[in-house]
């Protein structure tokens, strides 16, 4: 393990957000951890910390400094004269390996006053801590076999849900159901991969182990089920992070209108001036269980305003990171050119085209507008009205279909939801593939095997049974300390 620090260590961390709260917990896990918390907390009770009872609330006085340790031994239970009581808590102690880490873990709940946790963790520290790095308690579970991989990505994924289907499918696989369906998948290559190396090596007995027919079958049968979860990719991706929803268009066809409109609220600065919005501004909204987040940009134009020219340097920034493009255009504006003039982007990004202000044109006028508009591109047109609100909804309904078909049930089988194991899948069915290609020409055991043992082996990183330090510490440092 490339981390510093060994199990042996005791770690600690504020695992409550920064900032004013009701309370405020610091967290110690490890073998020192009743050690280090009697010196921290004296139980009102004045029983002796190595005697208490383990998943139980016990009210506590917190000190500062630590009292120090003679000969290994805590002495909480007499007061110093240096000493002073910060706060009084609840401390909860979690014996191993009934805990988050499968270690010994101690809570100390204190009020959630910034300034308190901190002396709570410098007084861990001062008796023996060391403060953990981020993602350390999760990466623990994991080490210790408490999470496989996926699970503990799935601990940060609750933590970061947006919306509550993102939620449903960080708990579908905090309680292993992508996992489970992984073993099963791995489980079976496995043993087919056994009976083949079997007959590699009796293979002067000229006994098979695994008949061509059976083996074809049995893969193809495991290549589907990849197949169907890689499907699901897309989806659960949007599902976990959202969708990023970037609106363009010239200066003053009503983006900043229709932002402050989606999200209700008047975010954005709308004025008729054109040219008013420079820096893009975001916020996110959730919509039937999947989070937009809405980009406003500045319009894009000729122009020699060095301000605004960065402006739309972001602008096509932001176009290049968004998963749809809302292209505004001017109802008003449209109805008095024709359309053959219209200035369509380059659609390198996914769009969607909006013509906004249709409450200033007339209905009539409104239909060989759209069927002009609809001759030049494929992408789907949409007429709505940020000032009335007409079409909103349907401009939402719009989006989510893009991503997520109408009839998704968070309930239909496995989701895929990390770009992470969809390239793992991907990998691992490129190499069932190739074996079965291989099979199918009767190319030597030796080279199926390989094979099969590089698809075993991708899934295998999936939950963490095949993984590098690299891989760890990458999933690991995404998580806030304490966690
Ligand atoms: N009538 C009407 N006016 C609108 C609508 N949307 C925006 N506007 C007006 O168009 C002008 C430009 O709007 P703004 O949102 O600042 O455009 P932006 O430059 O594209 O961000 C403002 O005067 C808005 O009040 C709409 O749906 N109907
Ligand atoms: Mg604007």
């Amino acid at each position: 393990m490339s981390t510093v620090g060994t199990p042996e260590d005791t770690i600690c961390a504020i695992a409550t957000p920064a900032g004013e709260g009701g309370i405020g917990i610091v967290r110690i896990s490890g073998p020192h951890a009743v050690d280090i918390a009697s010196r921290v907390v004296r139980l009102r009770s004045k029983k002796s910390f190595h005697t208490l009872a383990s998943h139980k609330l016990h009210l506590a006085d917190i000190l500062f400094p630590p009292v120090p340790s003679i000969g290994g031994l805590s002495t909480s239970e007499t007061r110093q004269s240096t000493e002073q009581i910060v706060d009084e808590g609840l401390v909860v102690y979690m014996k191993a390996p009934r805990s988050f880490t499968a270690e010994d873990v101690v809570e100390i709940h204190c009020h959630g006053s910034g300034f308190v946790l901190q002396r709570v963790s410098e007084a861990c520290v001062a008796a023996g801590a060391r403060l953990a790095q981020p993602g350390e308690f999760t990466k623990r579970a994991f080490l210790n076999g408490r999470l496989d991989l996926s699970q503990a990505e799935a601990v940060l994924d609750t933590i970061r849900a947006k919306s509550e289907l993102g939620l449903k499918l960080a708990q579908r696989q905090l309680r292993g159901e992508l996992a489970k369906q992984v073993h099963r998948l791995r489980t079976d290559l496995v043993l087919l991969l056994a009976h083949l190396e079997a007959g590699i090596d009796f293979a002067e007995e000229d006994i098979a182990f695994v008949g061509h027919d059976e083996m074809t079958v049995s893969l193809q049968e495991t290549l589907d089920q990849i197949r169907r979860m890689l499907v699901t990719a897309e989806t659960g991706r949007v599902l976990r992070d959202g969708v990023r929803v970037v609106i363009a268009g010239e200066p003053n066809v009503g983006k900043s209108s229709l932002l402050n409109s989606l999200l209700q609220e008047n975010r954005a600065i709308v004025t008729d001036i054109p040219g008013t919005t420079r820096d893009f501004i975001e916020e996110s909204i959730v919509w039937h269980g999947l989070q937009l987040t809405l980009v406003d940009t500045a319009g894009l134009r000729d122009t020699t305003d060095l301000i605004e020219l960065e402006g739309i340097r972001r602008s096509e920034q932001a176009q290049d990171q968004a998963d749809i493009v809302l292209h505004v255009l001017d109802a008003a504006q449209l109805a008095k050119i024709s359309t053959g003039n219209v200035r369509l982007p380059s659609l390198i990004h996914e769009h969607l085209f909006v013509v906004n202000k249709i409450d200033l044109v007339a209905a009539a006028s409104v239909q060989p507008l759209f069927d002009a508009l609809r001759a030049c591109t494929t992408c789907k047109v949409l007429a709505v009205s940020a000032q009335t609100g007409e079409g909103l909804e349907a401009l939402k309904h719009a989006i989510r279909a893009r991503f997520v078909e109408p009839s998704f049930e968070p309930s239909d089988g496995v989701i895929v939801t990390h770009v992470r194991h969809q390239g793992a899948l991907e990998r691992a069915e490129a190499s069932l593939q190739e074996s079965l290609v291989s099979i199918e020409r009767g190319i030597e055991p030796e080279f199926v095997a390989v094979d099969l043992r590089e698809a075993a082996d991708a899934l295998g990183e999936i939950v963490g049974a095949i993984t590098s330090d690299e891989v760890l510490d990458h999933i690991f440092s995404e998580f806030c300390i304490g966690k």
